[in-house]
């Protein structure tokens, strides 16, 4: 016959009032004797609070974030009449695991942040899968902000914990961030296992910043943790260089400003990003090694006979790289409505996958918030991507006296296995040229 038991927190010493850090079953799950229930953990060490029986949990009494003490219901749990009593709570109390706690106490910290070497994690069977630690020259106490039942999961993966950076509150490393870890490094293995040899570089270390004031963490969004990785990912695999210029745009913004009126009739702001797309793709039709990408092997140039141009859009929730296909056929009308429209639909998170995919080019403005020159990041495949800043008017030397002109300052990044230096000088310069001569736009 069934029984029905409570299950409650063992004695367990000197801890009293300690917080409730992980639940680690639910209503429902066969649990076996001496099964993990919860994690608790006090400023010293945190510790999980086995099943004294076999069966099926029938409520948690508890939430992560509660209190409890000794004593406090934790669960009931439906168990055979066969299932003999609990151990006696005091005798418990070796089944309880104590762990000290990862983070020393700020007091016993050494003077630097610096993580010291740990190696009691390292993986008993370190896979081939998981890339390598750096060398670890003593062992060490274990630094990692993990429960019993993550350390041992880890363990069971071989992962090693002092690698992975904690989601959980306080940066405590949770199961997820393990399968997280483990995935990402299969991942690294089957696509790109030359990443391993190339990119040696040290884990980033966890810093407990709460010991230097009061913090906040706020965990990235989507938008970001996926521009995070391609960002990232164009960086270290792709040699950048960026070539600065300058166009004097003086008569393309006359023209543009006497097309204002023509603009309000239609609706649209024709700004001077919409001449800067023009005069790039009929730049990328003399350059076009720069409307191209690499294939997967590295050794296929793929050039591009279509002009679909990436624009990046500054939101509230990151920045993102829509795709206006077809500029070369689009007039400046059609075009600035366009640009408008898909960065509104940017900024309310309205993008469709399409939107974002099959770019030539990019083009990155902050002409309209400031700066003189950035080096953008080659939103890779591409192989380049214009930088514009804020246009500023100079006096520039012509027909033996300085005049006034508006000039506009242009940062081209580039992939050096691509291209090369001179090639990216001439395209910017024809670009510049294109720019100053407003026929070139509308004709
Ligand atoms: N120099 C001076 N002023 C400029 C300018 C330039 N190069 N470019 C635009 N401006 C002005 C515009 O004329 C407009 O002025 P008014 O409001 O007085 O008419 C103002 O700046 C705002 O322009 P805009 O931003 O609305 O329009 P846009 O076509 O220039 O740009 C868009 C559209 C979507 C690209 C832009 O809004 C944006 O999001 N830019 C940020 C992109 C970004 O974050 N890039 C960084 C990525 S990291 O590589």
């Amino acid at each position: 016959m069934a029984v029905e038991r409570e299950i409650r927190v063992p004695e367990i010493g000197d801890f009293e009032d300690v917080e409730v850090i992980e639940v680690l079953v639910a209503a429902g799950d066969s649990v076996q004797r001496e099964d993990s229930l919860v994690t608790i953990e006090s400023d010293k060490a945190s510790m999980e609070i086995p099943s004294p029986f076999s069966g099926v949990i029938g409520e948690v009494a508890v939430s992560v974030g509660d209190r409890v003490r000794e004593g406090a219901l934790l669960a009931r749990i439906t168990t055979s009449d066969a299932e003999p009593d609990a151990v006696p709570i005091a005798a418990s109390r070796n089944a309880v695991k104590p762990e000290a706690n990862d983070r020393p106490e700020a007091n016993d910290r050494p003077a630097t942040n610096d993580r010291p070497p740990a190696s009691a994690e390292q993986p008993a069977r370190n896979t081939a899968a998981l890339p390598s630690p750096p060398p670890h020259p003593a062992p060490a106490a274990p630094t990692a902000h993990a429960s019993p039942s993550v350390r041992r999961f880890a363990r069971e993966l071989g992962a090693n914990l002092d690698l992975i950076r904690g989601s959980g509150r306080k940066g405590r490393i949770v199961k997820d961030d393990v399968q997280d870890f483990v995935k990402r490094a299969l991942g690294q293995v089957d696509t790109a296992p030359h990443l391993e040899n190339l990119l040696q570089v040290e884990p980033a270390r966890s810093i407990d910043f709460s010991e230097f004031g009061e913090i906040e963490i706020a965990p990235l969004n989507n938008i970001r943790r996926i521009a995070a990785k391609s960002l990232h990912r164009s960086w270290v695999t792709i040699p950048h260089v960026t070539q600065f210029d300058e166009a004097d745009i003086t008569e393309l913004e006359a023209y543009r400003n006497s097309q204002q009126a023509e603009g309000e009739k239609r609706s649209v702001k024709l700004t001077t990003l919409t001449f800067v797309m023009k005069a790039v793709v009929s730049t990328l039709k003399e350059f076009p090694q720069f409307c191209a990408s690499l294939d997967e092997t590295g050794e296929n140039l793929i050039l591009k006979r279509y002009f679909h141009i990436g624009i990046a859009v500054d939101t509230p929730n990151g920045l993102v790289v829509p795709v206006v296909r077809e500029v070369d056929r689009k007039g400046l009308f059609d075009l600035a409505a366009e640009l408008a429209e898909v960065s509104e639909r940017a900024r309310n998170r309205k993008l469709t996958q399409a939107d974002l995919s099959g770019g030539c080019f990019s083009i990155s403005s902050l002409g309209g918030i400031g700066g003189t020159a950035f080096t953008p990041i080659v939103n890779g495949p591409e192989v380049a991507i214009l930088g514009v800043s804020r246009h500023v008017l100079k006096p520039i030397y012509l027909d033996d006296r300085f005049v006034p002109r508006l000039m506009l300052p242009l940062s081209l990044s580039y992939d050096h296995r691509v291209i090369d230096g001179a090639t990216a000088a001439r395209f910017t310069t024809k670009l510049s040229d294109v720019l100053s001569d407003v026929r070139n736009l509308v004709l």
